[in-house]
């Protein structure tokens, strides 16, 4: 498993739509491996492949993150939302490829979600809480679109105009 590096905003990568993916093979699951690796290393709840420079339609979370919670990982390939809840939720999200920086977000509060498994399987589930903010999160990735863009403008600006310092000061090491 390695470690892959996390684009961080602004980066034209993180606004472009990720692409269908075919078929799951090897290769498949060790972008999985990897993906979870650089997730739980972050520490984060949740990971989409365009954040490591891959533009396929692929997602991975965890969202039991009490400290003692058995591990629960999962891999989405080709997620899309079949269903919304007519309530809402506010969260105060954040995001790797934004890092330090917090906003609330109101979602629909529940969301159904259907994707192709690693064994290339079909599966639908409800989410709820945390997982269905998440994956939300992570689907909106996939669509070239970051939580910043449910925020007002000045906000927006504000943020990214700390990520551009940020990277300059990356850059200079
Ligand atoms: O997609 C990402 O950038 C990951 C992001 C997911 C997310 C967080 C909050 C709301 C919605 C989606 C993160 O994981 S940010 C880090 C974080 O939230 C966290 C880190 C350690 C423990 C608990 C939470
Ligand atoms: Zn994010």
């Amino acid at each position: 498993m390695t470690l892959r590096k996390i684009l961080i905003h602004p980066d034209p990568r993180l606004k472009k739509v990720a692409q269908p993916v075919a078929s799951v093979n090897d290769d498949m699951r060790r972008l999985a491996d990897d993906m979870l690796e650089t997730m739980y290393d972050a520490p984060g709840i949740g990971l989409a492949a365009p954040q490591i420079a891959v533009m396929d339609r692929m997602l991975v979370m965890d969202c039991a993150k009490e400290d003692d919670a058995t591990p629960e990982p999962m891999v989405l390939i080709n997620p899309e939302v079949v269903w919304t809840s007519e309530e809402r939720n506010v969260y105060e999200e954040g995001c790797l490829s934004i890092p330090e920086q917090y906003a609330e977000v109101e979602r629909p509060a529940e969301v159904e979600v259907s994707w192709m498994d690693l064994d290339g399987k079909t599966r639908r589930e409800r989410f709820d809480g945390l997982w269905a903010t998440c994956v939300q999160h992570e689907i909106d990735h996939l669509d070239g679109k970051l939580f910043i863009d449910y925020l007002r403008p000045l906000k927006r600006q504000m943020i990214t105009r700390k990520m551009q310092k940020l990277k300059r000061e990356m850059a200079r090491g």
